[in-house]
């Protein structure tokens, strides 16, 4: 059992009884690249976690141990920067969030591991950064609150991962409720839980098993081309503060002025939050067939307009679409490879995965490994600190 292994790591490696802390990765059902444009997105925690056992040291360093590399790192908390080691990058960006606000941050000792897959889409690095975000909050009794902790590991993955992230992956990871999806209002960052039952209807992940190294300097600059929209619109339409207050009416009417490229990203995001509005309609409907057609919607438009899917994922999604049992299928995250996410019917999931690892071999040679979810609750503390 993972958190077994992770709790005798700890006590091989460091001495004294280590606070265990879960932190699960992420589905997002539909709402894709909405987050940072002030929209709409409907994620759900996942049963893919890490855990983290973390102890005080009494030093002035932290000392840390990735479980899945078999590697040491060791940060003076004097002086956090950023480095070479990007599985640390995480960690330490969290620690300097917290010393930003004006919390002393002392000598610590952390174990973690888990079975998130890395770069499959499913946001392993925000279960990183909520996981260590969490255990420090709880064993500094620093009281911040789970929001603060999202907007913190969130403001980490900015600094000292690079990439402008919004922050679906660390609200997801926080706030997940077991057999609920959420749909988060990222600009005020109201929120609300829609039963999701997954027997009924299971979530299936096809991973792709590919991360074109494109994805973090072509994440960076859609969300540059998105602000390059807002401010066109917004010399039009002062009241447009982010995609999410655009109208498809405006964007043609500037179109010329926006330039092909800016105003294809911007219908992206303006349709994809009606996206989201419609599916969740559906899903309190009970119409899962409705909801996959915005899924099947989505997904052409990050690959043919925002431009951030790939041929595997195409590959995927064409392949999943006409399977018997399948209510909908698209590609997940950030793009440029990952996973794809298939909502499908209990008695179908089987032939699903052997109809879909065959087609992925015969049209690109390649493995397929696929997951069957289900959805968990957010970050929480499996084991406490006896200090
Ligand atoms: C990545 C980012 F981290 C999220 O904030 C979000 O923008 C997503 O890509 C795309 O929807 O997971």
């Amino acid at each position: 059992m993972l958190s077994n292994q992770i709790t005798t790591a700890f006590q091989q490696h460091f001495s004294a009884s280590p606070l265990l802390v879960r932190a699960p990765g992420r589905v997002n059902l539909i709402g894709e690249h909405t987050d940072y444009n002030g929209g709409f997105v409907l994620p759900a925690a996942i049963d893919k976690e890490i855990l983290f056992a973390v102890a005080l040291n009494n030093t002035s360093t932290a000392r840390l141990y990735s479980f899945d590399n078999d590697e040491h790192y060791t940060v003076e908390l004097a002086e956090v920067e950023r480095g070479e080691t990007q599985w640390a990058n995480y960690l330490k960006g969290v620690v300097a969030q917290f010393q930003r606000r004006g919390i002393t941050v002392p000598g610590f000792d952390c174990v973690f591991g888990g079975n998130v897959p890395m770069g499959a889409g499913l946001s392993s690095s925000a279960a990183v950064e909520c996981g260590l975000a969490f255990a420090l909050n709880e064993l500094l009794s620093a009281d911040l609150k789970r929001m603060e902790l999202a907007r913190m590991a969130q403001l980490a993955e900015h600094e000292f991962a690079g990439v402008q992230c919004g922050i679906m992956d660390q609200f997801a990871s926080l706030f997940g409720r077991p057999n609920h999806v959420v749909r988060l209002d990222c600009r005020s960052l109201d929120y609300e839980y829609f039963p999701f039952d997954t027997t009924a209807c299971h979530i299936v992940l096809c991973n792709s098993g590919v991360k074109h190294s494109l994805a973090s300097s072509e994440y960076n600059t859609r969300r540059q081309e998105c602000e390059q929209g807002v401010a066109v619109l917004r010399q039009h339409y002062p009241q447009v503060q982010s995609l999410r207050d655009a109208t498809l009416d405006q964007l043609q009417e500037h179109q010329a002025e926006l330039g092909d490229v800016v105003y294809r990203r911007c219908r992206y995001v303006v349709e994809e939050n009606a996206r989201v509005e419609a599916a969740c309609q559906h899903l309190i409907a009970g119409d899962l067939p409705a909801f996959g057609q915005e899924m099947y919607g989505s997904h052409a438009g990050l690959r043919d307009d925002y431009e951030v899917s790939c041929r595997e994922l195409d590959v995927l999604v064409a392949a999943a679409q006409p399977l018997p049992g399948v209510f909908g299928a698209r590609m997940m995250g950030g793009g440029f490879g990952g996973c794809t996410i298939n909502l499908v019917a209990p008695d179908q999931v089987e032939a699903f995965v052997t109809a879909m690892k065959a087609a992925y071999q015969q049209e690109l040679g390649l493995h397929l490994e696929t997951y069957q979810t289900t959805i968990v609750g957010g970050v929480d503390v499996l084991v406490p600190s006896v200090a």
